[in-house]
């Protein structure tokens, strides 16, 4: 793939309820996200942040769960996202919630078909029907295959963004029973943790990628409460019993190995809640294994 690597901040936080993971971009930054790539051999930019409106004066919007703004970011993110790969970069967004997803695969996605493997303790596939909270960043993955608000579905161009054979979803653990449901009919494959304790992520992350193989671009969206909370305590949405930092290095280190990663998101980290901002720290050992750091 390219050897450029583009840098975009989305200090969204609108797509939930917690304070601080507008954060994101910045505690990436100060964890050495732009020097740990530049170490590999990539030449590296960082665009700075993406506009972002700020919650507290979005009052208007709060019975809407910020949607008007959140799709506002979405079509920015697309936008910046699209550009990113066709000047031949590979970008690499620095959430902000998973809401900002739609909005980053749209746009990789906008001239070439991507797959994507979505690291998560949550699936992301309710509707404003099956949801509980009310929450949009636990809604980007059904936006992107063409369900729920139509405004998230048309960010960027109109229509479903991805196929559900396009998806592999890992780590998951912890679903809302209609959206448990809705996964089960659509097709995607989900592994989940059971899989992960019973087959090892070696034997998961090749038969995910195996899956993906229809695709020559692969495009990881990795939300950092796929991770055991225990390794990583700033993330808003925690759920036990998650993938452990060892398991996650070798998955981004066999997805190295397809040599197929053409984009990444890295979404959901809250300093607020976080430890000496240990879980960026984390976060980018990971995509430094991704974009291809070997021990030896
Ligand atoms: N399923 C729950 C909801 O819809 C939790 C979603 C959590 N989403 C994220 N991103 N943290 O995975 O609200
Ligand atoms: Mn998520
Ligand atoms: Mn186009
Ligand atoms: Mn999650």
């Amino acid at each position: 793939m390219e050897n450029s690597v583009r840098m975009i901040g989305v200090p969204v936080d609108l797509g939930q309820e917690q304070r601080g993971v507008d954060l994101g971009p910045g505690a990436l930054r100060y964890a050495g996200l732009a020097a740990r790539l530049s170490g590999l051999g990539y030449l590296v930019e960082d665009m700075g942040n993406l506009p972002v409106p700020v919650r507290d004066v979005l009052g208007a919007e709060r019975e809407q769960r910020y949607l008007p703004s959140i799709t506002a970011v979405c079509e920015t993110v697309y936008r910046a996202g699209a550009s990113a790969v066709a000047q031949g970069y590979l970008p690499i967004f620095m959430g902000g919630d998973h809401s900002m997803s739609v909005g980053s695969i749209g746009g990789v996605t906008d001239e070439h078909p991507a797959a994507v493997i979505w690291v998560d303790a949550h699936a992301d596939f309710n509707t404003p029907q099956s949801t509980i909270t009310g929450n949009i960043h636990g809604m980007a993955l059904a936006a992107l295959l063409g369900e729920g608000f139509p405004e998230l579905v048309d960010v960027g161009r109109p229509g479903p963004k991805l196929h559900a054979s396009d998806i592999v979803i890992i780590g998951l653990r912890e679903l809302d029973p209609q959206e448990r449901v809705r996964l089960r009919e659509s097709g995607i494959m989900a592994y989940t943790m059971r899989d992960i304790d019973e087959r090892g992520m070696a034997a998961v992350a090749r038969e995910a990628l195996g899956r993906l193989a229809h695709r020559t671009r692969l495009h990881v969206s990795l939300d950092l409460d796929g991770l055991d909370p225990l390794e990583v305590p700033g993330v808003g949405t925690t759920a036990p019993g998650g993938i452990t930092y060892r398991e996650a290095q070798l998955l981004m280190e066999i997805i190295a190995d397809s040599g197929l990663l053409s984009s990444m998101d890295i979404v959901e980290i809250n300093p607020i809640l976080d430890n000496s901002n240990r879980t960026a720290k984390i976060a980018v050992e990971l995509a430094a294994s991704a974009f291809g750091a070997a021990i030896l």
